[in-house]
């Protein structure tokens, strides 16, 4: 990829924006030379109950080691998002939800009625015996409820832990208990793609594991019949039809904990990432602003799912503190046809787009064809998140889906940043195709190479933070000494980010993947100590190890490799069922791609399993050269048998 190829940032947006590459430049040596004062101006973007006169106060050492912002002021989420624009713009819509199928009619939620369902959702919370601090799970399809519940929870000063749909019982059971939630909201069935999805079933079965949660409130969705348990669970339109439609906003402490969200690590326990309010919602709305400009009248769609860290800033809380209309999708991009997502754009005139590589590669195999069937004459701008999109799949995005006229903003971040970290701004920046470009003004991203040295100038190596920002994660939920030693011991005073990243001579920065043991599968963070504990956890499997591999559509696919218990024949319907198996322990998206069964796994003489081979060999580079030395392995013949069974991509 030559880093020449640009494309400058359009002429109407940085008149638009009001923010040239020069200004934008200002705004980072300004953010970075004082940044208290920097982001005591930026916090002047929200509504406070008392407004904060200390920004950042951190240290990333061990001997010192603590994150907060804006530790003195005082606010409520919700004034923010709901409250303060239904004097200006109450009528406007908030929320514009399209349903999973084309021929239901879609939903349109003004600021008022958001207001008044807030409130409504947050009374029966209460009614639940819901309070501050405490935790409420949250089971629900793409559905405006999912956003009421979140700002509900908010309003009343409660903590969510939102778990994505797709995520199966035992799934949700953990993520339950770990936190201790003692309410669950759920619905009937979710609906995707013409399907539906047996929620209240399935949170039913995670119940029955989790003995901390004590109420159930569920939305009805599709209104199939319902086993509702006496005492435990409770309809939520009955219980709202008994509520007051207004609700006081609890103040909050900036630091006080907004939400909870699981991902995936190096681990097989995925970690309780933990927000707090000022700084997060900060970010959220900050980042949405510098690199999306939202204006009135426009229609801002961000098609992830609010069960994903990217459904929380930018389907909910950036858009709404930023008084938009944000556009809230059932569906999926390929059903019932691959002209959906532009068909959804044309019928409600969207100005963003937001969605993620993995979504563009499966419709760019579709040909042009169904997008060229569509007009998207009222898109401006187009933006992308959750893994490195190659360089085709940007181009084509660029010059089919937005005809060429729309910047295309590659937004790189984490969970654990909270929002968007490095990432063009549209007026200002000119654009390389996969390239995330350069850091947001008050971000500072560095390289270190393995032993931890800062590397200058145009280099590749470990992406990491060396100061703290707003929206940055406060704690893994329950455990505050892996917080630490999850990002802070790698490359000590630094934030790891367990990404591998290049910085070329112009300063732009090109997230390479992850150099850890997750993987990314259609933007979804997996660990891979996640899927082999669900293998090992069958009778038949007596060893497993997972890596990445090559996947044209999903960007990395599961490759699995199997050791069997004695007794126990690897053949195809061993496979389905160990696939099947995964499916159902952690949810669909974790089904192993590939499941290759092997007599050995390579270990060193100390038992370590040395996974650079199992990655070559599930890339398909199986020659001497590639697989290196390994005669180090206590048995280098397991290696033969590995290469030659290798199983090909489906
Ligand atoms: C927002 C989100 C985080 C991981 C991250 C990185 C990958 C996200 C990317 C990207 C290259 C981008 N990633 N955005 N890689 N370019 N624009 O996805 O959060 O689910 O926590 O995943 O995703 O590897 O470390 P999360």
């Amino acid at each position: 990829m030559s880093d020449q190829a640009r494309y400058p940032a359009p002429a109407e947006w940085t008149k638009r924006t009001r923010l040239d590459a020069a200004a934008a430049d200002a705004l980072r040596g300004r953010a970075l030379a004082d940044p208290g004062s920097f982001w005591l101006e930026q916090a002047r973007r929200l509504d406070w109950i008392k407004r904060p006169e200390i920004a950042g106060d951190w240290s990333f050492n061990a001997d010192d080691f603590h994150i907060s912002w804006f530790r003195d002021g005082r606010l409520n989420l919700t004034l923010n998002c709901i409250d303060r624009h239904l004097s200006t713009r109450g009528d406007q819509t908030a929320i514009l939800w399209e349903p999973d199928d084309p021929a239901a009619a879609p939903r349109a939620i003004s600021y008022r009625e958001l207001h008044r369902e807030v409130c409504r959702f947050a009374n029966v919370l209460k009614g639940a015996g819901v309070g501050k601090g405490d935790r409420v799970t949250l089971y629900l399809p793409m559905v405006p409820e999912a956003a009421f519940a979140m700002l509900a929870c908010a309003r009343i000063g409660a903590i969510h832990s939102v778990v994505f749909a797709g995520f199966s019982p035992d799934a949700l059971a953990g993520r339950i208990e770990d936190c201790g939630s003692t309410v669950l909201v759920t619905a009937d069935e979710g609906r995707r793609g013409g399907k539906t999805i047996p929620l209240k079933a399935s949170a039913d079965e995670a119940a029955a594991r989790a003995p901390s949660l004590k109420a159930m409130i569920v939305v009805r969705v599709t209104g199939a019949e319902t086993a509702m348990t006496d005492g435990r669970d409770r309809w939520y339109h009955e219980a709202a039809a008994d509520v007051p439609a207004d609700c006081p906003a609890v103040p909050m402490e900036a630091e006080d904990p907004l939400f909870i969200l699981y991902t995936s690590g190096s681990t097989g326990k995925p970690k309780g990432v933990m927000h707090t309010t000022g700084g997060y919602l900060l970010w959220a709305s900050y980042t949405h602003a510098l690199c999306f400009d939202p204006k009135p009248g426009e229609i801002w769609w961000c098609a992830a799912d609010v069960g994903w860290v990217t459904g929380h800033s930018y389907v909910v809380y950036g858009p709404l503190a930023n008084g938009a209309t944000t556009l809230m999708f059932e569906g999926v991009p390929n059903w019932p046809d691959a002209s959906r997502l532009w068909q959804v754009v044309d019928r409600h005139k969207v100005t963003t787009l937001y969605t993620a590589p993995t979504a563009l590669r499966a419709l760019m195999r579709e040909g042009d064809a169904p997008v060229k069937a569509t007009s998207r004459a009222s898109l401006k701008l187009l933006g992308t998140v959750g893994e490195p999109i190659n360089p085709a799949a940007w181009r084509w995005y660029h010059h089919v889906v937005g005809e060429g006229r729309c910047p295309v903003i590659d937004t790189w971040w984490q969970t654990e940043t909270g929002g968007a970290m490095i990432a063009p701004l549209p007026g200002a920046t000119d654009l390389k195709p996969g390239s995330a470009t350069l850091p947001l003004p008050g971000v500072d991203p560095q390289l270190v190479d393995a032993d931890g040295t800062l590397l200058s100038g145009p280099a590749e190596g470990n992406l990491v933070i060396t100061r703290s920002w707003p929206g940055q994660m406060r704690g893994v939920w329950g455990d505050p000494e892996r917080f630490f030693q999850t990002y802070f011991t790698t490359f000590p005073g630094r934030y790891t980010t367990g990404d591998g990243a290049r910085r070329d001579a112009d300063g732009y920065w090109w997230i390479t993947g992850r150099v850890d043991d997750v993987i990314n599968v259609s933007g979804h963070r997996m660990g891979t100590a996640e899927v082999e504990s669900a293998l090992v956890g069958h009778e038949a499997v007596s060893e497993a190890a997972v890596v990445g591999m090559p996947h044209d559509v999903k960007g990395q696919g599961i490759y699995a490799y199997v050791t069997l218990a004695s007794g126990h024949d690897g053949d195809e319907a061993l496979r389905q069922e160990l696939s099947q198996w995964v499916r159902r322990e952690i949810g669909p998206i974790a089904t192993p791609d590939a499941i290759q069964f092997a007599p050995g796994l390579p270990k060193t003489r100390s038992g370590k399993i040395m996974r650079r081979i199992l990655r070559k060999i599930a890339e398909g580079e199986t020659s001497a050269q590639a697989l290196g030395d390994t005669s180090t392995l206590a048995e280098p013949a397991v290696v033969d048998d590995l290469v030659a069974n290798r199983v090909e991509q489906p």
